[in-house]
């Protein structure tokens, strides 16, 4: 996600640790640099220049606060400059009974996110509905159907019109929060706004949400002030962040906008959402990684901090590998929790590295039943007739033992790498992480 930017942020803060000393003139030059990874990632030119002026006026002849030297000084500003500029914290939704309303224009990714968030409540214990109000697009109900299957929770979409069928579920519906799914347009039209208007009078939502596609860049902003002048809105859910250059620019412009960003949509996929916390997003950005978010997306799967632990620091045995490439796969696509793990985010991992398919993860389960206790935990004492004799005791073959052995030797050894990797360990970088709770620590221990 974002990968251009993020790696333009952190050739940025690398150099800043590398200078040797802070000046006007380095200062500058590392304004210079973040300047055109802002302006790659389409945020709005003058954004741009009130940020750079704002870090340069912190920066430039300033007596850092007791404790930090100038460098870290530096580092600070420009790593609390960034956050802001992404968006001040809107919070997460409360968990409680609700009624949102998601709007946004065409294929902006509303019934999507409705399922999304559907999900996101079940899985914090609340029982949430969806209520089917598009009728405008002819196959828009039978998505939404689709998806309150795939979530396990149910849809209304009993009446005619929009606000019928909004009246209907209110009457019906026993659930706790009910996600209202409403139609696009191209545009926000009369049209549009008279029939968001008149579902808002009927729903009376708690939370209006805004659903807007990251790839619209700087354009969100004028997108997201309409919306908020015609209807109202509560919050914005930016998606789609995973395909697209032009985040940073979008975040930034609806963070501008004032409403605030919510959630971000990071995938197709029903789990491919997460709450906006700019501090923990512009961390990840830069290569911080994001413990927090990996021990929370854990709990969401019901893997113990521990059990996450763990995984981050390459301590396992055979034993362990197993049930762990089965945890990964309940937290998604290794590559995804990569992301989140300190100095690991710069790593490429090989496509398909974790997706074992379930044939394969059947066998290998038989494979580590035929092992003794040593070969578990010390897989290097397995040679040729041990090889023999684990395929035959579990009705595989050689090759699938050495498979699984090589597989478990290679994810240790990425899985290490990141660990002993060079960058953020020591240095201003590290020492800034600790000192600013980014969670470098909880890496060291
Ligand atoms: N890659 C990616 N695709 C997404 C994301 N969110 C939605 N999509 C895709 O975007 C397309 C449109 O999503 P929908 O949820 O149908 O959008 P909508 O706003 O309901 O569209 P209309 O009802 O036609 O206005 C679908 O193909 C989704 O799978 C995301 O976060 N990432
Ligand atoms: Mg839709």
């Amino acid at each position: 996600m974002l990968d251009k930017f993020g790696d333009s942020l952190k050739k940025t803060f690398r150099k800043i640790a590398g200078l040797s000393s802070i000046d006007k003139e380095t200062v500058e030059l590392v304004v210079r640099d973040l300047q055109r990874a802002l302006l790659q990632a389409d945020v709005d030119v003058e954004l741009v220049a009130k940020l750079s002026d704002s870090i340069k006026e912190k920066v430039i002849d300033a007596k850092p606060p007791p404790g930090l030297t100038i460098k870290e000084y530096f580092i600070k500003t420009l790593y609390d400059e960034i956050v802001d500029f992404l968006g001040k914290e809107k919070g997460e939704l409360s968990l409680k009974p609700q009624k949102i309303l998601l709007i946004g224009l065409f294929g902006s990714g509303k019934t999507s996110t409705a399922g999304k968030l559907a999900k996101w409540f079940q899985s914090r214990g609340l029982k949430p509905g969806m209520v089917a109000c598009d009728t405008h697009r002819a196959a828009a109900q039978e998505q939404l159907r689709q998806l309150g299957k795939k979530a396990g929770v149910n849809v209304y979409d009993d009446g005619k019109k929009p606000e019928d069928i909004a009246k209907n579920a209110l009457k019906k519906a026993k659930e706790e929060v009910l996600i209202f799914d409403s139609a696009g347009r191209d545009a926000l039209d009369k049209e549009l706004a008279k029939e968001l208007k008149g579902m808002s009078k009927v729903i009376k939502p708690d939370e209006v949400i805004l659903v807007i596609p990251a790839d619209l860049g700087q354009a969100a902003r004028n997108q997201a002030e309409e919306f908020n002048k015609l209807v109202g809105i509560t919050g914005i859910i930016v998606t789609k962040l995973d395909g697209t250059a032009r985040g940073g620019g979008a975040l930034a412009a609806a963070s501008v906008s004032g409403a605030g960003i919510r959630f971000i949509g990071t995938g197709e996929g029903i789990g491919d959402f997460q709450t906006y916390d700019p501090k923990r997003f512009v961390g990840k950005l830069i290569g911080y990684g994001d413990i927090q978010g990996l021990l929370e997306k854990a709990k969401d799967v019901g893997i113990s901090p521990d059990e996450a632990k763990k995984i981050m620091e390459g301590e396992f045995t055979l034993n362990e590998f197993f049930s762990q490439i089965k945890s990964m796969q309940k937290m998604g696509s290794l590559s995804k929790v990569m992301e989140m793990i300190p100095g690991a985010s710069g790593l490429k991992i090989p496509k398909g590295f974790m997706d074992v398919q379930e044939g394969k993860m059947k066998r290998w389960e038989h494979i580590i039943k035929s092992m003794t206790p040593d070969e578990k935990k010390e897989p290097d004492v397995i040679k040729a007739a041990r090889i023999r004799r684990i395929a035959k005791g579990s009705g595989t073959s050689e090759s699938d033992v050495r498979g699984l052995i090589k597989h478990y030797k290679q994810v240790k050894k990425v899985i290490r790498m990141t660990k002993g990797g060079k960058g953020f360990k020591r240095g201003p970088l590290a020492r800034f992480a600790k000192q600013f709770g980014m969670g470098m620590e909880d890496m060291e221990s």
